[in-house]
């Protein structure tokens, strides 16, 4: 061996022999005074009562364990969506939608930058977004665990992410609207995704002025055509209805009893347009002076025959029915609620629509029958100025219950006729009866809480349990960090007569306006993709690169790579170019074990992506700073992960290279091959007492185990082609290149140990049965 450079398999081993030494040394040194504690003495110590020990133990999942229900929420100015699980709490996931998020790659490999591209508006990038209503994917009313929409408040677009992945697919930009707000809410079957204006503007981006925004402002509403099969919304197939300038806020669609129907609240049906400045009252006394505004009633399904009658007209290649249009086909209704109003939601059988207004104390219960038969006998209390027809509000409504101050948004519980709504204003959560019309508890909330989330709680099913609390305000509950605080997501058991706070939880993202959860197994994402795979798209990448295949293509000044990740080795190793030369590196990570992800980062060039298990994605960057760039892999992916290098030479223009410019040649001998192949084979009869283990267990009754298995023989497969190059270069008397394939195929062993070690201990934990062979 030289002196100059110890082998890799060297210093693992020594990195190995460190560690074992350590923790040889940690168990000698325990003292004997860490004496065991009690239940009883931890809690004295940590000040708990009986009723903390009750909801940890109602909230805590234990190591390995997994939660129940799944929640996505909007991550608010972060432009995410944040995922949790319910009911420990834990953050699973940030998926990145709107913006670019360095750890997945996100905005940053040319597949992504593609996703991002589409939500650009107006020829300029928007990098930032603010969500607000996650809605998942129905089959028959309830979530299918498919897909999950967003929207984006700021800039009107909604995203989709596709649950096999976690990953964003694609952002529609509205063509109609300045500001949205009441998206995105899905059809009992995802045939549409729902998109409601906030802020009134003449619809498709058009200059009017303010004098004129009785006549020029509009609000409307955008259904966007799901393609399931596609997994993408269709813009050709989508359409919108203008409606009157009214601050269109939160919408549902019906189901069952109401299928076919939708719902939009508005809250500010003045029409007032501000202007403090000008001395003129400011819009919050000028948006609220009536008592009422207007919930709009739609009749979706038949708008939809309307579009395909050709009665829409096209703004920026977009249909959109006019007011006229919908009031003369009976398309949209109008229904007083109660002042400046905050969301509407649907009951669970469709039979009823709840709206609560912030500055009213009472939330109104509609009844969607008592709607139907209004509008069947045409009796209507006169019309509005745009010609929409309203229904008086006393002839819709079922009844009207005083919860508390400042209500906003309800959700549904699994036992028939029961409601939960926030109350912004007294920091409360109600449980109440809107049946029969009855508050039935209360609970206080730290503090002034927005949305409010149950168990599939707004859907035809929902499933009770838990519902969790999205405050807008943290204040004193958690350790200070600063004037910007994180929120406060609050955990409370609805299982029993009262409700009862479990646990809060800090969300340091951005502010999440709405949470959907989900019963964790109707989720069933993928661990892996098929080789090659371009996950934005789901296609088969034309860039896919095999393990042998690797390869650097020039045209002119395009250098193209087409190269391969697996532990520990990016290859190619070195990618030389000229100065001034377009680079575009393609890269295909081969490996088929779960949570296997390679990072590749090149120095200084911005350059940085993520390739989970059999991805293919691409980066590409001019080369126009000559020098030396050293490439990494920048996940910890294994114990040779810091070898998982490269060096990207940029040759200055006009470079000659003189002579002596070679590789500096290590000189491995005929003892360093036997050294190497000696820990081989003492390495192998480790492995082979960890196969004996397994198999004399019942490990095919472990789906994660038999996964292990696979990937260390495949692991071991892979040691088995090093083997025989080392033997074949031995044979030649290549001793050099003889002892870096023999420690190729050690580092092959040694992952696969790895891997087997994992599997024997999930064995031993799961007290896993012996069987006779
Ligand atoms: S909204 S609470 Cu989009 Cu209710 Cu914020
Ligand atoms: Cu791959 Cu570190």
């Amino acid at each position: 061996m030289t002196g100059r450079r110890p082998s890799v398999a060297a210093r693992a081993a020594g990195w190995f022999a460190i560690s074992a030494a350590l923790v040889a040394a940690l168990v000698a040194a325990a003292p004997a005074a860490w004496a065991k504690e009690t239940l009883q003495s931890v809690m004295k110590r940590r000040g708990l009562t009986q009723q903390n020990l009750l909801a940890a133990a109602k909230t805590y999942v234990p190591t390995g364990g997994r939660d129940e229900f799944v929640a996505f929420s909007s991550g608010g100015q972060s432009g995410m969506v944040i995922v949790y699980g319910i009911p420990s709490m834990r953050i699973l996931k940030y998926i990145a939608v709107f913006n670019p998020e360095p750890w997945q790659a996100y905005g940053f490999d040319d597949e992504s930058k593609a996703v991002l591209a589409q939500g650009r508006m107006d020829g300029r990038d928007i990098t930032w977004g603010d969500t607000h209503h996650p809605a998942l994917s129905e089959t028959n009313g309830d979530y299918d665990g498919q897909y999950l929409f967003i929207n984006d408040k700021a800039n009107p677009r909604i995203a989709v992410i596709d649950l096999h992945d976690f990953e964003t697919k694609q952002i529609v930009v509205s063509p109609v609207f300045q500001s949205e707000h009441g998206g995105a809410f899905a059809s009992e079957n995802t045939e549409y995704v729902m998109e409601a204006v906030q802020y009134a503007a003449p619809l498709g981006g058009e200059y009017a002025p303010l004098e004129q925004f009785n006549e020029k402002y509009r609000g409307g509403v955008t259904y966007w055509k799901f393609d399931r099969e596609a997994g993408r919304l269709d813009p050709e197939r989508s359409f919108s209805i203008e409606l009157p300038p009214y601050s269109q806020d939160l919408s549902d669609f019906g189901k069952l009893a109401s299928s076919g129907w939708s719902f939009t609240n508005s809250f500010c049906s003045e029409r007032y347009v501000g202007g403090i400045e000008r001395g003129r009252p400011p819009f919050e006394a000028g948006c609220s002076a009536k008592d009422t505004d207007y919930l709009h009633v739609i009749n979706w399904r038949k708008a939809v025959k309307v579009v395909q009658d050709g009665k829409a007209v096209e703004i920026n290649g977009h249909k959109v029915i006019m007011m006229d249009t919908a009031a003369k086909e009976g398309l949209v209704y109008l229904i007083p609620e109660p002042k400046s109003p905050h969301g509407v939601d649907v009951t669970p059988d469709g039979r009823y629509i709840v709206v609560s207004g912030k500055l009213d104390s009472h939330t109104f219960v509609y009844s969607f029958d008592k709607i139907q038969k209004a509008i069947a006998a045409g009796d209507f209390a006169g019309k509005d100025p745009y010609g929409l027809p309203i229904i008086d509000m006393k002839k819709a409504l079922h009844t009207q219950v005083p919860l508390g101050l400042g209500p906003l948004h309800t959700q549904f519980d699994s036992k028939k006729g029961i409601a939960y709504t926030s109350l912004y204003v007294d920091s409360m959560a109600a449980r109440w009866d809107y049946v029969n019309g009855k508050l039935l508890d209360r609970i206080p909330i730290h503090y002034n809480i927005g949305h409010l989330v149950t168990m599939h709680g707004d859907t035809v099913k929902p499933r009770g349990k838990y519902l969790v609390a999205l405050n807008k305000l943290a204040i004193d509950r958690f350790n200070p960090v600063g004037p910007l605080h994180p929120q406060n997501h609050q955990l409370i058991d609805i299982s029993n007569d009262k409700m009862a706070l479990l646990y809060d939880m800090p969300l340091p993202l951005g502010e999440p306006h709405y949470v959907v959860a989900i019963d964790a197994g109707l989720l069933k994402p993928a661990v892996r993709y098929k080789v090659g795979t371009n996950t934005r798209t789901g296609k088969i990448s034309p860039a896919k690169t095999r393990a042998g295949e690797e390869k650097i293509v020039r045209d002119g000044k395009q250098v193209t790579v087409y190269g391969t990740l697996i532990r520990s080795h990016i290859t190619p190793e070195i990618i030389e170019v000229n100065e001034g030369d377009s680079v575009t590196i393609h890269l295909t990570n081969l490996e088929r074990a779960e949570d296997q992800t390679h990072g590749f980062t090149i120095s200084k060039y911005n350059v940085n992506g993520s390739w989970e298990p059999g991805k293919t994605a691409s980066v590409s960057f001019v080369a126009d700073v000559p020098g030396v760039f050293p490439y990494y892999c920048t996940e910890f992916c294994s114990a040779l992960h810091l070898e998982m290098q490269g060096y990207l030479l940029v040759k200055p223009t006009g470079y000659k290279s003189k002579v002596g410019e070679l590789m500096p040649k290590e000189e491995y001998t005929q003892a360093d091959y036997d050294k190497q192949v000696k820990t081989n084979v003492e390495t192998q009869a480790v492995i082979d007492e960890v196969v004996a283990f397994i198999t004399s267990r019942n490990y095919k009754d472990y789906p994660d185990v038999v996964a292990l298995v696979e990937d260390a023989t495949d692991q071991l497969g892979r040691a088995e082609d090093a083997k025989a190059k080392a033997e074949e270069e031995a044979a030649k008397g290549n001793w050099h290149s003889a002892t870096l394939w023999a420690g190729q195929w050690w580092q092959y062993q040694v992952k696969a140990a790895d891997i087997g070690l994992r599997a024997k201990t999930y064995l031993e934990q799961q007290g896993a049965r012996q069987v006779r062979k």
